[in-house]
């Protein structure tokens, strides 16, 4: 691998506990053995799969809200403590699972860093319910709440920093209730709706979201969830909503990160491998994986020291 690239420090979380159906718990092994792996070879990225860690129960079908909270956050909880205790200097990738188990992964990540990381958080949807909004009782539309220190302490309460709600910000949100949005637009999270992206473009918002992490205070990470993708090119998700980010654009955007020495951890989820019997989204995948984690190019290094973001030059 090229002396430049990061190296990678894969855990899976084979956890569908937050989803109303637990296809998701099945993407980390899937993915190990589909194209994501050699994508990340190819793309010259120095990737080692750490471990992959499953939840006490296998479907959330069964349980009440109290149950589901606890089991979560148990689940959370370990995951976190296994980010935080990867070796300095490595940079997590967390493979879901369902968008639950990041109430977890940057807890854990915060840990590492010793305060909140910048959050740029990918998605058709705003994942900001607390166990007293949600309209679904799936406990996948409440992570960033809990992250941001709102709800239910089995999620909100896992050891680590709470996010800087002015260090946060959602792209390609398109499908939402009102008091999810409410509590983000209480606490001051800048939120790029689909609409925006689709008249800005999303290199121009992307840019912008980095200017928001990355302020403030070193160290930002990204969390994927698969269905912000346009669900015609990426199908095989948990939740499917119409009009979303193109996949080819995410690529270009994604490759920004490379030169964003402060990037320092990505996580991928919701995707369902029973939905994708030719290996088309696992395609997609594996693009947006090698996009973040490839080598840094050489010449923007020094461009990066002096600008704030990547987009100013
Ligand atoms: N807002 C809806 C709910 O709370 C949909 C949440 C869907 N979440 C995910 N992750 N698929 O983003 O149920
Ligand atoms: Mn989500
Ligand atoms: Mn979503
Ligand atoms: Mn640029």
């Amino acid at each position: 691998a090229a002396g430049n690239a990061p190296r990678v420090h894969i855990l899976g979380a084979a956890c569908a506990l937050g989803a109303p159906h637990a296809g998701s718990a099945h993407a980390p092994s899937a993915l190990r053995s589909a194209q994501l792996m050699r994508s990340l070879i190819a793309a010259g990225v120095d990737a080692q799969w750490v471990d992959t860690l499953h939840p006490v129960a296998d479907t959330n079908d069964a349980f009440d809200m109290r149950t589901r909270l606890e089991l979560n956050g148990a689940f959370a909880r370990t995951l976190a403590k296994a980010v935080a205790a990867l070796p300095a200097g490595v940079l997590p990738f967390v493979l879901g699972g369902d968008h639950a188990i990041a109430s977890g992964t940057w807890r854990g990540v915060g840990r590492r860093l010793g305060h909140a990381p910048g959050l740029i958080w990918i998605d058709a949807h705003l994942d900001s319910h607390t166990a007293l909004t949600t309209h679904s009782g799936n406990i996948h539309g409440m992570p960033l709440a809990a992250l941001l220190g709102e709800g239910d302490p089995a999620l909100a309460a896992i050891a680590g920093p709470t996010l800087d709600p002015q260090r946060t910000c959602v792209i390609g949100a398109r499908a939402w209730e009102a008091e999810e949005h409410a509590l983000l637009q209480r606490l001051g999270v800048r939120v790029f709706a689909m609409d925006e992206v689709r008249a800005r473009g999303l290199a121009a918002v992307f840019c912008d979201a980095l200017d928001i992490v990355r302020a403030g205070a070193p160290g930002f990470g990204l969390s994927l969830d698969l269905d912000a993708i346009e669900p015609s090119t990426l199908p095989a998700v948990t939740c499917p909503e119409v009009g979303g980010i193109d996949p080819a654009a995410l690529v270009a955007a994604l490759r920004h990160l490379r030169a964003c020495e402060d990037f320092v951890a990505l996580e991928l989820v919701e995707y369902r491998p029973d939905l994708d019997p030719e290996g088309d989204s696992a395609h997609w995948i594996a693009a947006f994986a090698a996009a973040a984690l490839g080598p840094r190019p050489e010449r923007c290094k020094s461009a990066m020291k002096r600008a704030p973001s990547l987009c100013q030059h």
